[in-house]
């Protein structure tokens, strides 16, 4: 029996589909994406940030049809086919988008080996601390589990927003750690809306990185304007993707 996630609506909206319709065109990279999936638009940020051509195809990725998983053998988006190889995991893409094409600017990553380091601890920090206290709280359904969950994501909010430098993490420059939790940032509204959850009330610094972040030109021509209806089986903890289970299960998210 085909599993209720499938039904997601089928693609982008508002200026994602735009963009979308610029990238149809066949390239030496094909972009195997869901317009909705937070880990995709770290990808597409990546890939609009650097300017490198690439072919947009969008998957569902609850279907795991053979073609994808012979692409992404985790049956996950996003996964690149690359000069025909597949590759996948939204920031070993995005790293992978910086030495593929060193001629195409900016890097995502700084040049000095200290700060690049420093970035990939946060990097780390975000998937590790922030993200699945943000599934968490969304799909906590009882009122004590919700108030833990919301002090958990303030409290790795915080941390983090104490070591922005601004406006970017890194300071001037736009990097690897914003691109990494900037998706959830554009999605936070839904948490606001369902659980109780407040910018101002992490910190006045979140307040003013989220907003500044939020409105960089590659996240705003990612972004689709539909997010609402994809949380709602998230919001009543039914969802049956691969990081739903594993929050539920108390596991890492794969
Ligand atoms: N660690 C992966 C996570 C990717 C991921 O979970 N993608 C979701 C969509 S947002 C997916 O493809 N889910 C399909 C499933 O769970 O069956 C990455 O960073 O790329």
């Amino acid at each position: 029996m085909p599993l209720p996630d499938e039904a997601i609506f089928p693609h982008a909206t508002g200026a994602a589909s735009e963009t979308v319709a610029a990238h149809q065109e066949p390239q030496e990279l094909i972009f195997h994406a869901g317009w909705f999936c937070p880990y995709v638009q770290r990808t597409w940020i990546s890939l609009e940030e650097k300017g490198v051509p690439y072919q947009y195809k969008e998957v569902n990725p609850y279907k795991k049809e053979k073609h994808f998983l012979d692409i992404n053998p985790k049956g996950l988006v996003p996964a690149v086919e690359f000069q025909g190889k597949a590759l996948y995991e939204s920031l070993v893409l995005c790293e992978f988008l910086d030495d593929a094409y060193p001629g195409y600017k900016p890097s995502i990553l700084p040049g000095n080996a200290y700060t690049k380091a420093y970035a990939r601890i946060w990097v780390d920090y975000v998937g590790k601390a922030f993200v699945p206290a943000f599934m968490r709280l969304m799909q906590a359904q009882e009122r004590e589990k919700r108030d833990a969950a919301r002090t958990e994501l303030y409290e790795a909010l915080r941390k983090f927003a104490a070591q922005v430098k601004g406006p970017y993490f890194l300071g001037e420059e736009f990097s690897l750690v914003d691109i990494a939790i900037v998706p959830w940032i554009t999605r936070d509204y839904i948490l606001a809306e369902h659980r109780s959850y407040s910018r101002q009330d992490v910190s006045a610094e979140w307040k003013r990185y989220a907003e500044h972040v939020e409105q960089r030109e590659s996240v705003l021509k990612t972004k689709s304007d539909k997010y609402v209806d994809i949380y709602g089986r998230y919001l009543r903890d039914e969802a049956q993707s691969e990081a739903a289970k594993a929050i539920r299960a108390g596991r890492a998210i794969p």
